[in-house]
C-alpha cells in the first residue's frame, strides 16, 4: 500500500477559489444562494467557499449542514444499505433560494441522492446544485457535479484522502493505492 500526494495546499486553495468564482459567474446576484455542506469535510469546504464569497462579494451566505451515514458491510465494496440521513442543521428557509450542496468527494453519487431527499424534506428551493472538491468517478446514479475542484480518475480499490486544516491540521489530497 502506498500514498501519493496529488494536490498540495496551494492547489487545493486555488481550486476552492476557482469554484467560488464559477459560482459568482453563474449568478446575477448571490443573495439567493445558500450553501449546505455534507458531514465533516464537506461542511469545512462549504465554510471556506462562504469565506471567499464574503471576501469577493461582501455577502454573507448561510451555511447549513447535513450528516449522511453510509452503512457498509465490512467489505468496503459491498454496500448493503443506502446512505441515510443522521442529522441536519439547516436553520434557514430554502424557498426562493438556490442550494449549493458541497462535499469533499463524489463517488457513486448515492450520498448526494440521499442529500437531495433530505433537502426536499426541509423545503422547496428554486434550484439545487452540487460542488465537490474531487470527482473520483464510478457513478452508479445519473448525478453529476456542477462545480468540480479536481477530476481524479481512480480504480474502485483506490481511495482518495482529503486532508483539511480543520481536521488533519493540513490541506492536501492524496491517493492511496492498495
Ligand atoms: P468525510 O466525513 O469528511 O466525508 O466516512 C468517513 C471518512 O472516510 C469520510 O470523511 C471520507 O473522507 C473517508 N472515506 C474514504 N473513502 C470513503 C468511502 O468510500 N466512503 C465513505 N463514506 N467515506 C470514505
Ligand atoms: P458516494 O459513493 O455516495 O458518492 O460517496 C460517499 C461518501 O463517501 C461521500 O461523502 C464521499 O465524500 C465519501 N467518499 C467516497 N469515496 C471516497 C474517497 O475515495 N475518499 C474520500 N475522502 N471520501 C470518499
Ligand atoms: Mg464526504
Amino acid at each position: 500500500m502506498f500514498e501519493n500526494e496529488i494536490v498540495d495546499k496551494m492547489t487545493m486553495s486555488r481550486a476552492l477559489t476557482r469554484i467560488t468564482y464559477e459560482i459568482i459567474e453563474r449568478h446575477k446576484g448571490i443573495d439567493d444562494i445558500v450553501l449546505v455542506g455534507i458531514k465533516t469535510r464537506g461542511i469545512h469546504l462549504a465554510r471556506r467557499i462562504a469565506e471567499r464569497l464574503k471576501q469577493l462579494e461582501g455577502v454573507e451566505v448561510p451555511v447549513g449542514e447535513l450528516d449522511i451515514t453510509l452503512y457498509r458491510d465490512d467489505n468496503h465494496e459491498a454496500k448493503k444499505e443506502e446512505p441515510t440521513i443522521n442529522a441536519s442543521n439547516v436553520p434557514f428557509a430554502l424557498e426562493n433560494k438556490e442550494v449549493i450542496l458541497v462535499d469533499d468527494v463524489i463517488f457513486t453519487g448515492r450520498t448526494i441522492r440521499a442529500a437531495l431527499d433530505a433537502i426536499m424534506d426541509i423545503g422547496r428551493p428554486d434550484k439545487i446544485s452540487l460542488a465537490v472538491l474531487v470527482d473520483r468517478g464510478h457513478r452508479e446514479l445519473p448525478i453529476r457535479a456542477d462545480y468540480v475542484g479536481k477530476n481524479i480518475p481512480t480504480a474502485k480499490s483506490e481511495q482518495i484522502i482529503v486532508a483539511v486544516e480543520e481536521v488533519e491540521g493540513s490541506d492536501r489530497i492524496l491517493i492511496r493505492k492498495n
